[in-house]
């Protein structure tokens, strides 16, 4: 017979535990050209021109600006080779993280 119901009784309620964000963050600096911050903003996090220049504009106004948020290791890497960009080209640039509450 077909009759064997093999559902399980009971509905399993334990929340899935989702790994913690972490934010990028750019830090105002007063030689970083505004255009390169902008470059960087748009090769990194896959930025527009108008989103990438809202970034950099309030990080200038109010000296830093949260960028993106992220699993930890996917920030710390994007924070590191957008900060390397600068680097690169000897702008004291700075992109750090940190995690959300
Ligand atoms: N403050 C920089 C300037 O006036 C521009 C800048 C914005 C740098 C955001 C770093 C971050 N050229």
């Amino acid at each position: 017979m077909s009759d064997t119901d093999l559902r399980p009784r009971i509905k399993a309620r334990t929340r899935t535990q989702r790994p913690q964000l972490h934010k990028v963050i750019l830090v105002n600096d007063d030689y970083t050209p505004r255009e390169f911050v902008v470059v960087v903003l748009k090769a990194e996090f896959r930025m527009n021109e108008s989103q990438a220049y809202r970034v950099m504009l309030t990080a200038h106004q109010r000296g830093v600006c949260v960028v993106a948020v992220f699993a930890r290791d996917i920030a710390e890497t994007k924070a590191t080779r957008a900060t390397d960009m600068a680097r690169s080209q000897g702008y004291p640039l700075l992109f750090t993280t940190e995690p959300e509450e």
